[in-house]
């Protein structure tokens, strides 16, 4: 049986891709949640004390991406059939575990917060137009179904942290980004994941400098 460390549900959009992806494709496993407190307490999970990581039989495998590659060396499903659409899935997976540092910085994940919306920096905006155009090129490729590439991929296991700061923050989106996001709100996995981060206690101390800037209860 796998297991997966993760972090806060609230907070950790990293753990959130693998999460959503075992989820999705049914693959059972074995979840461990470590407190996301700014301590190395993640030491005993990881060496690099970075969350997620995927155990396989005692044998482990750390970074989002990198867990993503190794499930789908096992389950091929998880990235297009199509060798054009399956490239760009990966272009544009990597250009999101690498970029977008803007809004990452400006709008970190924070799923209970429900913001009136607020000011945002040029490069952040920036951010924002790019992931739309990306999310709109994919839908050109795509077969069919409603995800990134038609059927739920890695891609959309990737940027669903990106989906839940865009709602949380109240981020105006053109028609056909909006629509992509609210297929993923209504994904099980995502409103499950979403319980589990309402049900955490933790606050970190720089939420109420996120409501000071972008208005908002949480
Ligand atoms: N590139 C890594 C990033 C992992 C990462 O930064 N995880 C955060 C949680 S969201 C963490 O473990 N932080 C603990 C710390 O910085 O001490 C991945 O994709 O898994």
């Amino acid at each position: 049986m796998y297991q997966l460390s993760i972090a806060s549900k609230n907070y950790s959009s990293w753990s959130l891709r693998p999460w959503i992806l075992l989820k999705h494709f049914n693959i059972e496993f074995v979840e461990k949640n470590a407190p996301l407190d700014g301590e190395q307490a993640y030491r005993e999970y990881v060496e690099n004390g970075l969350l997620p990581c995927l155990y396989d039989d005692g044998f482990n495998v750390w970074d989002s991406l990198a867990i993503a590659e190794f499930m789908a060396e096992k389950y091929p499903k998880m990235w297009p059939e199509k060798a054009s659409a399956r490239a760009r899935a990966r272009c544009i997976s990597a250009e999101m575990h690498s970029g977008f540092s803007h809004l990452r910085c400006e709008l970190p994940m924070n799923i209970k917060l429900r913001a009136q919306g607020g000011d945002l920096s040029l490069s952040a905006r920036q951010d924002i137009e790019r992931i739309c155009s990306l999310w709109r090129e994919a839908r050109q490729l795509a077969e069919a179904g409603p995800y990134l590439f038609g059927a739920f991929s890695i891609a959309d296991a990737m940027y669903a942290p990106v989906v839940w700061r865009l709602h949380c923050y109240n981020v105006q989106l053109p028609e056909d980004a909006a629509i992509y996001r609210d297929v993923m709100l209504a994904h099980p996995a995502m409103q499950e994941w979403e319980r589990g981060a309402f049900a955490e206690k933790l606050v970190l101390p720089r939420e109420d400098m996120l409501l000071e800037a972008f208005g908002g209860r949480r």
